[in-house]
């Protein structure tokens, strides 16, 4: 090991940090030093790139400060530690993010304009940190802010992707993906720690080693070995109270160049061997509920899996001494099947370089574990093929059938029948041999959860079905959240200003209190304040609109938004027909009093996804129609904006009137987008799926607009597998719709002829069997929105009553109900 420890070495008696001084001058004072001495520049000289830098380095160090008390702290405590392993942290900027946590808004601000440097401009120039695909790497990131807000001791452990998720351009109407590039210009936010760093190995083969005297034992000789390289984020809390760590590792040679090829003029293979270990960390791979399946995938799930849990037992045994403490002093979440193969690895350590026996082995790693599962589609759960599991990691795959005959053993001992028994198998034999990883997940743990009542239910009836008839006391629900500080007071700060000039600050450190604007829903005064922060917020939007897509649209318009990444199961594509029909409607009865609209849409596709991709094309092609229609100027319009990100879903959500969340019930597992709406004032447009179920209890039935089949109804209906033509021949509203797309409104006829076949066929995803109840409440949200009283009312309530849905309460539950670990508060 190097000499120099990583920050949670840190000793208990660190030295206390000079308090700083927080006041604009004092900043101002160390902003210009940070360009002076840490960039090269002057003020005069100096671009815009450069002050965001100066101003990072300046908050970074405060940051630092309560980083390093921070840790020294959890070592001086002993206290649980809580280890989030997943694949993807998504994180968005962080620069606003640690300045609104630290109380530092209104200092950076003056000190900033001390040099005409305005803090909005430069914040901008901060890319997103898209170390993730979607709502479960968001997830993560919220988890994370929550931790270091909460008082978990929290370590976020994943992956540092070089190019984040791909950046979405729209040409011609269709998706283009462009590789990402956030570490162009250095990253100021990580540390990298050289001496913190792991070998990881792949192939090979496992030697039986008798030794005299000592029982035998199974040695793994990988045939390649990678070293996995630490690189730390802090993560800032609430007030600056806790600084907790999200480390990231990066793939490198054992040896850069191999010295041997090098030297003996294959300059060419050295260096590829190089390029081949580092290609781990590449890339994140842009398919959400989706299963890659690419063998580079699993070495990424195994990579970080085994840097964790070394660095995890590394840092166990330096405190405690013994592995037997482990469970009292970590727990380990896994967030979804991803780094499951940490069951399998857990064990090897522990026995095979650890030299414990299996049954405590096994003891220790059920008592440490937990799993979040995020998805009941088929075609998500990973499974990989025994083979290859066996060539890359062949000890880990003897580990699972040694496992695997456990449950087996222990399933048949509690009377359960041959055909449950395949059904809970971690190996699938049905469509060649596979490794099951949520059944691995599952065992391996001692608590498994769903991310909403409704999706936990549903786990326990359908993929768990059999685990949990064996361990009935293992499946409960923890309901998915969002950081109110980042989704109220960051993206919607003259919200935040109102909030606390009706009801006071309390709000910002226990976000319950924001129930205190429930009285003021009938309050006019306070409604119009409350609808004219809205109308800034969307004429901020519109202004975005313009200068991308040169599309005026009126902020005074109803904004209609559906955001999230395109999947056939979300039902952008009903949500698409109801425009058509709605542009339809408007020209042949312009006697009704139809409500202006702009129908907003963002979102990515996955690459290879056919589907989703004409999804994107069909958008695209109805928006360039309806917005040169004159007929419909001022009632229609349709806007698709690309790239969505962290960033720009800031933008969007405070600028929101209604949120779209009509995924066919039962297969949205929660979401969390539906939160930051209604959080922000939205009403929400839905079906009885994922989190949307509690948000009506929470909200109340007078504010939310709930349509469609339940979870139970869409199964029945699969299973008669009635499709779709009846209803479509029986509504003229949807024929209409449908047979414009068809015959070529909107692009050369049979453009989407595959898509509308599927709604004749099987309507997999009830698209026709829901769109009547769509359409008409639809209708009913323009009859609300005639009269502003009513909309704003139920507009208020909804930001009044939506704190359950904090990831605050989110982690204390977890903490409290899973980790056993202890939070501040
Ligand atoms: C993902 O974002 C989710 C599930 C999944 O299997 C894979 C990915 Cl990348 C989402 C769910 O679709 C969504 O309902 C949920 O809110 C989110 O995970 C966080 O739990």
């Amino acid at each position: 090991e190097a000499s120099f420890e990583g920050v949670d070495d840190v000793a208990m008696a660190a030295p206390k940090p000079a308090p700083r001084r927080n006041d604009s001058a004092a900043l101002a004072k160390e902003i210009a030093e940070k360009l002076t001495y840490a960039i090269g520049k002057d003020p005069a000289t100096a671009r815009r790139h450069d002050w965001l830098e100066a101003t990072t380095l300046a908050v970074r160090d405060r940051i630092v400060d309560h980083w390093l008390a921070s840790n020294a702290r959890n070592n001086a405590s002993g206290a649980k530690r809580v280890c989030y392993l997943s694949m993807e942290f998504l994180i968005g900027r962080l620069l606003r993010d640690a300045i609104n946590n630290l109380g530092l808004s209104e200092a950076i601000r003056d000190a900033l304009s001390a040099y005409d440097v305005e803090i909005d401009l430069i914040e901008l120039l901060e890319p997103d940190a898209a170390l993730g695909n979607g709502g479960l790497g968001r997830l993560a990131a919220c988890f994370m802010e929550s931790m270091a807000s909460t008082g978990v001791p929290g370590f976020g452990y994943g992956i540092r992707y070089v190019h984040g998720f791909f950046r979405q351009e729209v040409v011609d109407g269709q998706q283009v993906e462009l590789p990402e590039t956030w570490l162009e210009h250095g990253n100021p936010w990580e540390f990298e720690r050289r001496e913190r760093a792991f070998e990881i190995g792949f192939g090979g083969k496992v030697t039986m080693i008798e030794e005299a005297g000592k029982p035998p034992r199974q040695v793994w000789r990988p045939a390649e070995r990678i070293l996995a390289v630490a690189y730390d984020t802090p993560i800032v809390g609430w007030r600056g109270a806790r600084v907790n760590t999200l480390r990231l590792w990066s793939a490198r040679a054992l040896d850069p160049i191999l010295l041997d090829a090098f030297n003996s003029g294959d300059h060419i293979g050295a260096l590829l061997e190089a390029n081949r270990a580092q290609s781990i960390t590449q890339v994140l791979y842009p398919a959400d509920s989706h299963l890659a399946g690419q063998e580079l995938r699993l070495r990424q799930e195994f990579f970080f899996s085994s840097a964790s849990l070394q660095d995890i037992i590394r840092h166990h045994l330096k405190r405690h001494g013994d592995l037997t403490t482990l469970p009292d002093k970590v727990a380990i979440q896994l967030n979804d099947t991803h780094p499951a193969v940490s069951v399998a690895e857990m064990m090897r350590l522990l026995i095979d370089v650890h030299a414990m026996g299996w049954d405590q082995a096994w003891d220790i790693t059920k008592k440490v574990f937990s799993y979040t599962n995020h998805t009941l589609l088929p075609e998500a759960l990973e499974t990989w093929p025994v083979n290859l599991f066996e060539r890359l990691l062949p000890r880990q795959m003897q580990i699972i059938y040694a496992i695997n005959a456990q449950i087996i053993r222990e399933a048949t001992q509690s009377g359960l029948d041959g055909g449950k028994i395949a059904a809970i198998s971690l190996i699938d034999e049905g469509s060649g041999r596979r490794v099951r990883m949520g059944q691995l997940a599952f065992v391996g743990s001692h608590a498994i959860n769903g991310v909403s009542a409704l999706h936990t239910e549903l786990m326990k009836k359908t993929v768990f079905h059999n685990l949990h008839e064996l361990y009935p006391e293992r499946i409960q629900n923890k309901t998915n959240g969002v950081t109110p500080r980042r989704w109220i007071m960051e993206c919607n700060p003259d919200l935040t200003a109102l909030v606390t000039e009706a009801i006071g600050p309390g709000f910002k450190d226990d976000i319950t209190k924001i129930k205190g604007l429930d009285a003021l829903a009938t309050d006019a005064g306070f409604r119009d304040k409350f609808m004219a922060v809205k109308l800034r917020n969307k004429q901020r939007l519109a202004k975005t609109i313009e200068e991308r897509l040169a599309i005026s649209v009126d902020p005074h318009a109803m904004f209609d938004v559906q955001v999230k990444r395109i999947h056939e199961y979300k039902r952008q594509f009903l949500n698409i027909i109801e425009a058509v029909a709605l542009y339809d409607q408007i020209r042949s009865h312009p006697e009704i009093a139809w409500q202006p609209r702009v129908k907003i849409f963002a979102g990515k596709a996955a690459p290879s996804y056919a589907n989703a991709k004409q999804i994107i094309h069909l958008a695209n092609d109805v928006a360039r129609v309806i917005n040169a229609d004159p007929s419909v100027q001022n009632l229609l319009k349709v806007v698709f904006l690309p790239n969505y990100n962290v960033s720009l879903a800031e933008q969007i959500m405070p600028a929101a009137d209604l949120s779209e969340q009509i995924s066919t019930a039962g297969l949205e597992a929660s979401g969390t987008g539906n939160m930051k709406f209604a959080m922000n004032g939205a009403l929400t447009i839905g079906t009885l799926d994922g989190a949307n179920v509690e948000m009506l209890e929470h909200i109340g039935e007078d504010n939310i607009f709930i349509f469609g089949l339940t979870a139970e109804q869409v199964a029945a209906r699969r299973a008669n597998g009635q499709g779709g033509r009846e209803i479509i021949e029986n509504s003229p509203i949807l024929k209409g719709a449908l047979d414009s797309i068809s015959h070529g409104v909107f692009s050369e006829p049979g453009r989407y002829s595959n898509l509308i076949d599927n709604l004749y066929g099987n309507d997999w995803w009830m698209i026709a069997a829901d769109f009547e109840a769509y359409w008409q409440t639809q209708r009913r949200l323009d009859t609300v929105w005639q009269d502003p009283t009513a909309w704003g009312t139920k507009a208020v309530h909804n930001t009044a009553r939506m704190a359950w849905f904090s990831s605050d309460r989110s982690i204390r539950e977890y903490a409290k109900d899973i980790w056993s670990a202890p939070t501040g508060a």
